[in-house]
């Protein structure tokens, strides 16, 4: 049975004085047992987050982390292992917004990964086809791309202690969704894809749906046999909207 995992992937936003807010919000709000919740602050914002969680059961991650583990003169990056001695438990790797802005590949990003897994940090590998790439009917294709990038390289098992978020570039920040058959369709064939090489990994693994989720159209999405969860950035920054895609799941 797949524990269902919400997260809140806060991208650029916030500062000290917003994030305290949101936080103390949000650990009044009613959040549902059986699932996990994550939030992912700005790097700057982590240690607060961490400090200002110590005594709720809401896990932290990071958006990014460097693909070298060991500390080395790489100015501007920080390591999973520096992210895991501060008490990160995941991190976001892949994210679109990092492939198409910082022009990472899917072999850096399986660095990350790995390098996320090193340290001991959940990694949370996103993936996801551009409209082009879906008109072009490759949307599988691409997916199955980036998939392969980690399972390929670093084996199925890698996927064991892994978290994988289909995310559709075009559905992300624009207000459109993927429906809920849209976005099962490429959870189930992620699934059956990483079943190829472990029926045991495949089933076990937590896929998230990321995309304009909300509170309207979460339910709909998380009812989805495939759909394990969502990776939700706008909507994460409203702790009573979140909360309550957090008991859609
Ligand atoms: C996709 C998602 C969170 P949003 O990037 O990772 O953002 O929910 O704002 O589309």
């Amino acid at each position: 049975m797949r524990r269902p995992l919400v997260a809140g992937n806060w991208k650029m936003h916030g500062s000290c004085t917003s994030i305290k807010q949101l936080l103390s919000e949000l650990v009044d709000e009613r959040l549902p047992e059986n699932v996990e919740v994550a939030v992912f602050p700005g790097l700057v914002h982590l240690q607060t987050v961490i400090a200002q969680l110590a005594d709720s059961s809401i896990a932290v991650g990071a958006q990014d982390c460097a693909v070298q583990l060991e500390e080395g003169a790489l100015t501007g990056e920080t390591s999973a292992l520096q992210l895991k001695d501060i008490e990160c438990s995941m991190v976001l790797v892949g994210h679109s917004e990092r492939r198409q802005l910082q022009e990472e590949t899917d072999s850096v990003i399986c660095r990350k990964f790995s390098a996320a897994q090193a340290a001991g940090l959940i990694p949370v590998l996103c993936v996801g086809e551009t409209l082009a790439e879906r008109e072009a009917g490759n949307a599988v294709a691409v997916v199955q791309r980036q998939v392969d990038a980690v399972l390929v390289e670093l084996g199925v098992e890698s996927l064991v202690h892994a978290v994988v978020a289909y995310e559709p570039v075009w559905a992300i920040g624009t207000g459109l969704t993927a429906t809920p058959e849209q976005a099962q369709e490429i959870h189930a064939q992620i699934r059956e894809h990483v079943a190829k090489y472990s029926a045991e990994v495949a089933k076990e693994l937590r896929i998230l749906y990321g995309g304009s989720v909300k509170a309207a159209n979460a339910a709909e999405l998380f009812a989805q046999a495939d759909i394990d969860g969502g990776l939700v950035g706008g909507a994460s920054l409203n702790a009573k909207e979140f909360s309550a895609i957090c008991r859609a799941a």
